[in-house]
């Protein structure tokens, strides 16, 4: 463990006092190491080459609007490799929330992720990547291989 000591103008420290405090942390040290993560995390996985990732799709869409409910799940039908899972709610009359959890090399999860979001009537897309080790096989794919 190493102990940084940095320099704030007293706006940037009230500033971030006020974001620790709306995020609900009681460290400043904890804060710190979380912005830091999350940045490094980010700046890893931009690259070219990719790498093993998690992440969490999430959008607004109305599924009125014309084919987008289908268009959505033949999307993640066709990369069934990606898409570990998918939890829809319906927020209102006309709007649905989906959240998709992904896996898989960066450069594919994110490609996936924006050919989603800029789907006509998608909107509110986001998606997050997270650095992870690669998927390890299912025990039901041990079994087929040991066969
Ligand atoms: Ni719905």
């Amino acid at each position: 463990m190493q102990r940084v000591t940095i320099s704030l103008s007293d706006e940037l420290a009230q500033a971030f006092d006020e974001l620790m405090a709306r995020r609900g942390y009681s460290s400043r040290s904890e804060a710190v190491r979380d912005l830091l993560r999350r940045e490094l995390g980010e700046d890893n996985l931009a690259g070219e080459s990719g790498g093993p990732c998690v992440a969490v799709l999430s959008y607004v869409f109305d599924h009125h609007e014309r084919q987008l409910s289908s268009r959505l799940t033949g999307l993640q039908h066709d990369h069934h490799d990606l898409a570990v899972a998918t939890m829809h709610a319906h927020i209102s009359h006309d709007d649905c929330i989906e959240t998709v959890i992904l896996r898989g090399d960066s450069v594919e999860v994110e490609r996936f992720a924006r050919s989603v979001i800029a789907e006509t009537g998608v909107r509110h897309g986001h998606v997050q990547l997270i650095p992870a080790a690669p998927a390890t096989p299912s025990p039901m794919m041990y079994r087929k291989q040991s066969r």
